[in-house]
């Protein structure tokens, strides 16, 4: 799949993009991402991409011209738009392998204390939160869906079983994992987990993903 970001800050994206399960999905070709610098769009001689905000108020907003530009450049019949924002619906699991089917995303980042609001209305087609916190910018979270999304594209996960166990697929929490020693200064692995009995192990792995989910997040259980 191709996923292109539009961004202020191209070089954020450098190193993670090179590097472990992402940098061998791009090298494989598995998954392009193309990183266009919202600058090369700016207007004037300044090449100018912000402005005070309407009505008054602290800080500078982002132009619209050239972040419509600069998505106009990348956009294809059937790309996805997706403006990343702290007002926007939740990021989840659910959403990560819905933009995996997408042929073409298209993500937005914004600095400053915001874009102008017509990019929202009339550009996005949807706008996307990772959280309920504050960044000083789109970026990390638009990072976060590249790597998100890419661990459902076919070919990207070594061992595909991998993708099926993990957190949030059942809908619960992971379980506990343990490796050697079986015995670290002082604190054991549970015996359930050398006893050799697999049915066991898999009623632990079980009993205690409910238990875990339950005690800290029981809105995935509702
Ligand atoms: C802040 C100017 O999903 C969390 C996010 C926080 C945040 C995002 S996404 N964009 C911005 C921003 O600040 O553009």
């Amino acid at each position: 799949m191709k996923i292109d970001v539009v961004t202020l800050f191209p070089e954020i994206f450098d190193v993670p993009l090179r590097t472990s399960l992402l940098g061998r999905a791009i090298e494989t070709d598995l998954l392009d991402v193309g990183v266009t610098n919202l600058r090369d769009f700016g207007l004037g001689t300044h090449r100018s991409v912000d402005d005070e905000p309407y009505g008054g108020g602290a800080g500078m907003v982002m132009r619209p011209e050239p972040v419509f530009s600069a998505v106009e450049s990348v956009k294809k019949e059937g790309s996805h738009v997706v403006l990343l924002s702290p007002r926007g619906a939740l990021f989840d699991h659910a959403k990560a392998k819905g933009f995996a089917s997408a042929e073409h995303l298209v993500l937005i980042c914004g600095r400053y204390e915001g874009i102008d609001e017509r990019v929202a209305l009339h550009l996005a087609d949807e706008e996307i939160s990772i959280g309920d916190f504050v960044l000083s910018g789109g970026e990390v979270a638009a990072l976060c869906v590249i790597e998100a999304v890419s661990r459902f594209i076919p070919g990207v996960l070594g061992n595909e079983a991998s993708l099926a166990s993990e957190s949030h697929a059942a809908g619960l929490l992971e379980y506990p994992q343990y490796t050697r020693p079986a015995e670290f200064r002082g604190w054991s692995v549970p015996g359930v987990l050398t006893s050799g009995d697999h049915g066991a192990v898999d009623e632990w792995r079980r009993d205690r993903s409910e238990q875990i989910t339950r005690e800290r997040r029981p809105d995935l259980l509702s």
